[in-house]
């Protein structure tokens, strides 16, 4: 190792310039998971999930996440367990979804999903490598010793995806659930405790994860770590991340490496839960939410999920979230439930708006196929990206982070050397429109983007606003280019 594993060292490099440009990101969410791609409908979202959780309440196991299927049949009566017995059986492990997952990933053409990402205007990939159920799609050499020998996916699925997306020209960051495998564990987890017994899977599992996170990064090169659900309290993941930077000079780690502090002793061990349980309990009365701990290790990147800060950060952070409900495919979801083409559009301007990225994921089914109904959000992004991606690459965010027309539709904002970005998030441009709030110099220049060429547009001064004389036209979103003069 040539660089030193010192906290205060790594934080000092600063992050690629190439993931502030990259702004779209596409999550793959699949694995054995995909076969029965069950989650309860009744189950919420995400958030519902972890207001109960940290509110010490009992989840029953069912959460809205199908790639959680395995933690749900756990638990015995469950919506997912009983699922699982009338389609399949009494006699029908989880295993078993092995066989018709390993016979589908065999004949997947991933040209076709990286020419599909492409599309949808994506600049990097970042594929789950081993999800919590403990199934990974790559050779890896690191035996597991509470799995039967070859317990791993018969195609090298992360090679073979990396070479494809890495051949339509982006880059490829690869997903680990670093604090959580569920073949060294047979509890569900259905409260705050059982989560965080099970981020405590001790020596064994610390030497087991930190030598399959070395292999992916020797053997695949990642643009991105993206380390979940926390990180064994045996191993120093500052070690980890010097090994990394050394190998992928540009690469890039997430946020999601906290460490368990709980005590080895079995008294220790119960008094410290109850005492965290009291705390959670008090922190989260009344409903509200828990605040966010500040990491005291590196990363580069914030990670949110489902839901996006509030204003602009000073950091660079990741939106993360499932176009439903679901990481995993959810047979469960349909069309109706998916974000559509324009709500992906205006998700992706807010978020960039705010300094942020957005990793959008799309889960693939148990034949290997990208679902129809997650492919047309995604073709309707990568068209409006086509015409106006100028607005979210390589931008930065403006001094504001927006303001509304007269109408009261949101305007987002982004800037690029002297142009800013205004992006108006309505369907419909109705004619001129009156910007709320906003001061240009005169001589500026504005343009509206459009398909068949940007148009100018003259504009006028009202008051503290402005009025711009845009055609009537149809649209996600519309992007008026003001560039200032000389
Ligand atoms: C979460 C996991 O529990 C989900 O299954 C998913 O992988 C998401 C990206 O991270 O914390």
């Amino acid at each position: 190792m040539t660089r030193s594993p010192d906290k205060a060292a790594l934080d000092a490099r600063p992050i690629p310039g190439w993931y502030q440009d990259a702004k779209l990101g596409v999550f793959i969410h699949w694995g054995l998971y995909s076969v029965p791609a069950f989650a309860d409908p009744a189950a919420g979202d995400f958030n519902d999930f972890m207001r109960d959780l940290t509110a010490m309440k009992d989840t029953g196991g069912d959460m809205p996440y199908a790639e959680w299927y395995l933690n749900a049949l756990r638990v015995p009566g469950s919506p997912t367990a009983r699922h699982h017995q009338a389609t399949y059986g009494d006699d029908f492990p989880y295993t078993r979804f092995r066989d018709q997952f390993d016979a589908a990933a065999a004949e997947v053409d991933f040209g076709d999903w990286a020419r599909f990402f492409a599309g949808a205007g994506a600049q990097y990939v970042v594929m789950v490598t081993r999800h919590l159920d403990g199934y990974p799609l790559w050779p890896t050499k690191v035996a597991n010793p509470h799995a039967p020998t070859g317990y791993r996916a018969r195609r090298d699925l992360v090679g073979d995806l990396t070479a494809a997306v890495r051949a339509e020209g982006l880059r490829m960051g690869l997903y680990y659930a670093g604090g959580i495998d569920w073949t060294f564990t047979d509890r569900p987890i259905r409260t705050m405790t059982d989560l965080m017994e099970q981020q405590a899977l001790g020596e064994e599992y610390a030497r087991y994860a930190t030598a399959q996170w070395r292999e992916l990064i020797d053997s695949y090169r990642p643009s991105i770590l993206w380390n979940d659900m926390g990180w064994p309290a045996e191993q120093d993941p500052h070690e980890l991340f010097a090994h990394y930077y050394d190998s992928v000079p540009e690469g890039v780690v997430n946020d999601r490496w906290i460490q368990s502090k709980m005590p080895r002793n079995r008294l220790a061990r119960g008094l410290y839960l109850r005492f965290m349980g009291t705390m959670l309990k008090l922190m989260t009365r009344g409903g509200k939410e828990l605040p966010t701990p500040v990491p005291t290790f590196h990363y580069d990147v914030q990670t949110h999920e489902y839901r996006s800060p509030e204003t602009m950060l000073p950091h660079a952070w990741e939106l993360t979230r499932g176009l439903g409900t679901s990481f995993g495919h959810n047979a469960q979801e349909s069309a109706a439930d998916l974000l559509t083409g324009t709500e992906l559009v205006h998700l992706l301007v807010d978020v960039v708006s705010k300094g942020g990225n957005l990793l959008i994921n799309v889960g693939p089914d148990g034949h290997g196929g990208i679902p129809e109904m997650q492919r047309r959000p995604l073709r309707e992004l990568g068209a409006w990206l086509e015409t106006n991606g100028r607005a979210i690459f390589a931008t930065r965010p403006w001094t504001r982070t927006r303001t509304t027309t007269s109408e009261g539709h949101p305007i987002h904002f982004t800037s690029k050397d002297t142009t800013v970005y205004a992006t108006v998030l309505a369907d419909r441009l109705p004619g001129p429109l009156v910007i709320r709030d906003l001061t240009l110099s005169p001589g500026t220049h504005v343009q509206l983007l459009g398909a068949d060429g940007d148009v100018d547009v003259a504009w006028t001064r009202r008051g503290a606003d402005v009025e711009i004389a845009t055609p009537q036209r149809r649209s996600p979103a519309h992007v008026l280019a003001m560039t200032t003069a000389g």
